[in-house]
C-alpha cells in the first residue's frame, strides 16, 4: 500500500503505553488495509517506559508507520495536536494507545465521515457496553450528562477516542489542554454536523489509566465554563470582498 498519498492518517496519543502498542498496531493495519492508503501516527508524550523501543522495532517493519516525540509529557491534547499538524492525509482518525477502542470500527467512522458529505466535520464514536468499572462508568455518565446540558451539543458520548474527522476543520478550532474531549461542541462551532457511530469499547489491555477522578473533575469543570464561554461568543464573519 502506498504511503506516498494517504486518504487516512490515524494518530495514536500515548503515554507509557509499552505492552500495548505491537497488537493494536497489528489490528489498525488490517482494519484499513485494502480499504484506504493510510498513515498510522504514533505520538509518544515523553513515555519513560519501553513504548519508544516497541514502536522503533515495529517503524522498521512498516513503512507507514511514523513516531513523533514529545521531549516532556504535554497530555493527551497536544499530542493529538501535534499528530494532526504532521498528518499528510485530509481525513485524520484518533484512537486511544491502550487497546480500549476496537480498530474495527475505523472503516465505519470514515465512511460515515465520506458519506456524509461536506456538512458533515467529524464523526464520533459512542462507547456502547462500557467495560470500565462501575465507579468509572458512573462519572463518564456524570460529566457526559452535564457537558450535553450545558453545551447542547447533541452528543451522548465525547469521551471516547475514536474519532474521525477533516483535518482542516480540526485546524481552524482554538486550542486549550482538554480540547480533544470537547471536539463535536467545537466543530458545531465551526458551523459543520457531527456524525455518529456506536462502538463496542474493550478493557484497558495492560498498565494503568493516565487519569484520576481529580483531574478530569477540576479541570473537566474549567474547560466546560470556557468551551460554553467559546460557543456564546461565536461570531460567524460574513465574506469579504476588496474593493
Ligand atoms: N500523549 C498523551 N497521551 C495520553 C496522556 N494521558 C493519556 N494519554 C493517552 O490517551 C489514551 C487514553 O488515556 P487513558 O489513560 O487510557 O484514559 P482512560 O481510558 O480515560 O482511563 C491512552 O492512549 C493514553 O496513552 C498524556 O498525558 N499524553
Ligand atoms: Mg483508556
Amino acid at each position: 500500500m502506498s504511503t506516498n498519498d494517504p486518504a487516512v492518517s490515524v494518530v495514536v496519543p500515548v503515554r507509557n503505553e509499552a505492552g500495548n502498542i505491537g497488537a493494536l498496531v497489528a489490528e489498525i493495519a488490517t482494519a484499513l488495509s485494502g480499504q484506504w492508503p493510510f498513515e498510522l501516527i504514533y505520538v509518544d508524550d515523553g513515555s519513560s517506559d519501553g513504548t519508544a523501543v516497541e514502536l522503533d522495532r515495529l517503524k522498521s517493519q512498516h513503512a507507514w508507520l511514523r513516531r513523533l516525540r514529545h521531549r516532556q509529557s504535554c497530555g493527551q491534547s497536544a499530542a493529538v495536536c501535534s499528530g494532526v499538524a504532521a498528518a499528510r492525509a485530509p481525513v485524520v482518525v484518533t484512537l486511544d494507545g491502550d487497546g480500549q477502542n476496537d480498530p474495527a470500527f475505523i472503516p465505519a467512522l470514515v465512511r460515515t465521515l465520506e458519506t456524509g458529505g461536506p456538512r458533515i466535520g467529524l464523526v464520533a464514536g459512542q462507547r456502547v457496553g462500557r467495560k470500565a468499572s462501575g465507579f468509572k462508568r458512573l462519572q463518564s455518565r456524570i460529566a457526559n450528562a452535564v457537558r450535553s446540558a450545558v453545551l447542547r451539543d447533541g452528543t451522548r458520548d465525547t469521551g471516547c477516542g475514536l474519532k474521525a474527522f477533516r483535518r482542516d476543520v480540526f485546524l481552524r478550532l482554538p486550542y486549550f489542554d482538554g480540547l480533544h474531549r470537547f471536539l463535536p461542541a467545537l466543530v458545531r462551532r465551526e458551523g459543520y454536523d457531527i456524525g455518529y457511530v456506536d462502538v463496542v469499547d474493550r478493557p484497558r489491555a495492560h498498565g494503568v489509566s493516565n487519569y484520576g477522578l481529580w483531574d478530569r473533575l477540576w479541570v473537566g469543570i474549567l474547560d466546560l465554563a470556557g468551551v460554553w464561554w467559546l460557543i456564546r461568543r461565536r461570531k460567524k464573519i460574513p465574506e469579504t470582498s476588496e474593493e
